[in-house]
């Protein structure tokens, strides 16, 4: 860590490399009017120093070394625990590029308002100069970046989810494409007549704007410090200023996960799979096959960069270094791996603390301790009226540290990827897994997917939205244009192009519990799925795609009677039939005609099929 007075950074040469970055820390400092800035190195000193002074200010609580060792807790302000999509601005300079699933300003305006938000947004704090590498350092896919936070909550999550500091600093030359990442949580502890305030645990401010600028390739947020509206590396930059360059250059940004899954005879394939916010990624990520003889390693577990390698194959890399998973329902028994991955050097928010120092939250155990404090720090026992912690609290620890990452996790050229999948949170209507016809039907699967909300954003949860390719609140430009990207793509890889799969974990009985066990048991899913890809097993053609026969599904040892199984591998007609029509209101508030004409055609098939 380098630290200097902001009155001496002015007529100083800050050290990188790139007089851009020196240049643009400098006049940042000069609008936010922070009191030090700090030149960030990735070192364990610092995330020492950072969480030992984040402790004595409250922002953190550390926990018993002895469950938990060099483990923190923190509480969030109740107004900003989530993603806030509707507080999200793709400001390309035309409209229509931002397209009509996107908030969009106009830049200058823009950035004209921020710039007033921004003046003095950190009198009295300290910036932090964040330098990242989004994928393994110096890496041919990886693509660096520079966050400016006033949050150390965020430097130390930073240091957790990306190859932050010096190294990556080092590796921006004067003519490298680097990302500029403004962030400010727009609370400043002097107000311009020089009064001071205390800090809070939690500063964060009720105007929040995440925004992203994407033909200079600049993320602006402000006002809050909570996941994927802070950590600017993660939503903002890999995926939708990343979808960005994706689609100028021939690549894929996207919202997946990747697993290398080994069979019983010792063959290896790499899958990615797109699922939206909280609805499985993490799960399926950390998998522990409930048959016998299968193996799943972790690669990723939020994002998917890929691309066509020299030798035709699509091959992915996991641009993150660490993972910020979903607490609620990570338990023992539902993904005993992540509960490993989180035994220390983790930091928890808006989870429960127990009695003894340790975390707690709903699902971790199936008992509840009799005694906890909330993810707002009151007293909370099991009779206690809402959940101890916050559906949308989450764990932030290194990727190293899961015991199934696979040795290829942080491979630079990426893992050659043999299937995509795609799925959501359907409580009908969808089967548990079927395969598109080929790759432009898989991308109409994609185009079309639909999934209950979640608490990972702010609004309601369980309504039932379109969702394409699990991207809606991720993809940085117009959502057709993504359509027909992800279709050229496709031609690209030609005859090499993966097969791609629907699945739904998520099917619902008529008394509203899950039909699917679900988590190990979608081991039995991957299983057909690899026999797919190796050609060894058939299919039954159906109107929305090729479904299982049941005979080549694994069910043994499975409390799943054969209807119900039955139940979830078939096409309900007249529910298909009212998706179709979902499908076309959905197509037509995106642009009718600007919608490729292909997935226009499938739908029409789609249609004709049923009938
Ligand atoms: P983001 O990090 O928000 O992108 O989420 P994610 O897609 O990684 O979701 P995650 O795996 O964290 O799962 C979110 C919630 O879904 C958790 O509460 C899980 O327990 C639950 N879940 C995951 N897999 C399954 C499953 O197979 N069946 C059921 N019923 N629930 C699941
Ligand atoms: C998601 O919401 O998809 C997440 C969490 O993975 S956040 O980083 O907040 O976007
Ligand atoms: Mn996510």
């Amino acid at each position: 860590m380098s630290i200097l007075e902001t009155t001496s950074v002015v007529d100083t040469d800050g050290p990188s490399k790139n007089p851009a970055i020196n240049e643009w820390v400098r006049d940042v400092a000069l609008l936010t009017k922070p009191d030090r800035i700090v030149w960030c190195d990735g070192s364990t000193r610092e995330w020492d120093e950072l969480t030992k002074s984040m402790v004595a200010q409250g922002t953190l609580i550390r926990l018993n070394p002895e469950w938990r060792p060099n483990s923190f807790l923190a509480r969030s302000d109740p107004a900003d625990v989530a993603r806030v999509e509707d507080r999200t601005f793709i400001c390309s300079e035309r409209r229509e590029d931002a397209g009509p699933t996107n908030n969009w300003r106009s830049p200058f305006a823009m950035r004209e308002e921020l710039t007033t938000l921004f003046a003095g947004s950190m009198r009295g704090r300290t910036m932090y100069v964040v330098p990242f590498s989004m994928g393994p350092l110096g890496g041919p896919i990886s693509q660096l970046g520079v966050q400016l936070t006033d949050s150390p909550y965020v430097v130390v999550s930073m240091q957790l989810m990306t190859r932050m500091g010096s190294a990556a600093l080092d590796l921006i030359e004067t003519d490298t494409p680097w990302v500029p990442a403004l962030h400010s949580v727009g609370a400043p502890l002097v107000d311009a007549d020089g009064t001071r305030h205390d800090d809070v645990a939690w500063p964060h401010n009720p105007t929040k704007y995440i925004s992203h600028f994407p033909e200079t390739r600049e993320i602006w947020s402000f006002g809050s410090g909570y996941g994927g509206n802070a950590l600017l590396g993660k939503k903002c930059f890999a995926l939708r200023i990343a979808s960005v360059m994706a689609r100028d250059e021939g690549w894929l940004a996207e919202h997946m996960l990747i697993i290398k899954i080994t069979s019983p005879e010792g063959r290896v394939h790499h899958v990615a799979a797109a699922f939206p916010s909280a609805c499985g990624k993490t799960n399926l990520a950390m998998l522990n096959p409930s048959i016998p003889g299968w193996k799943v390693e972790t690669i990723g577990d939020d994002i998917a960069w890929m691309r066509p390698g020299a030798d035709g194959k699509l091959r992915a890399i996991n641009p993150e270094r660490g993972f910020f998973g979903v607490a609620p329902g990570t338990g023992i028994t539902t993904n005993p791996t992540a509960v490993d991955t989180v035994w220390g050097n983790t930091i928890f928010t808006n989870v429960a603390l127990r009695d003894d120092g340790d975390v707690w939250w709903e699902g971790l155990t199936p008992k509840a301790p009799a005694h906890l404090l909330d993810w707002q720090g009151e007293h909370w026992t099991p009779s206690s009226e809402g959940p101890a912690a916050h559906p949308n609290s989450r764990f932030t620890v290194t990727a190293d540290q899961c015991p199934t990452i696979a040795d290829d996790w942080d491979s630079p050229e990426g893992v050659v990827i043999d299937a995509i999948l795609f799925g959501g949170r359907r409580p009908s209507t969808v089967p548990l897994v079927s395969q598109a016809r080929d790759w432009a039907h898989g991308v109409f699967m994609g185009a079309t997917m639909a999934s209950e909300t979640t608490a990972a954003a702010e609004g309601a949860v369980g309504r039932l939205r379109h969702d394409p390719f699990a991207m809606l609140p991720f993809c940085g430009y117009d959502v057709t244009d993504y359509f027909a990207h992800w279709l050229e793509i496709g031609e690209t890889l030609g005859a090499d192009a993966p097969p791609v799969f629907s699945v739904n974990w998520f099917r619902k009985d008529a008394d509203g519990r899950f039909v699917w066990p679900g988590f190990s048991e979608n081991s039995r899913v991957l299983e057909w799925i690899v026999r797919r890809v190796e050609g060894s097993v058939e299919t039954v053609d159906t109107p929305i795609g090729q479904l299982p026969r049941l005979r080549d599904m694994n069910v043994e040892g499975l409390s799943l009677g054969y209807e119900e199984l039955q139940g979830i591998l078939s096409v309900d007609r007249a529910a298909w039939l009212r998706e179709v029509d979902e499908i076309d209101a959905f197509f037509g508030e995106i642009g009718g005609e600007r919608v490729p004409v292909e997935l226009r055609r499938q739908l029409a098939s789609l249609k004709a099929n049923l009938r």
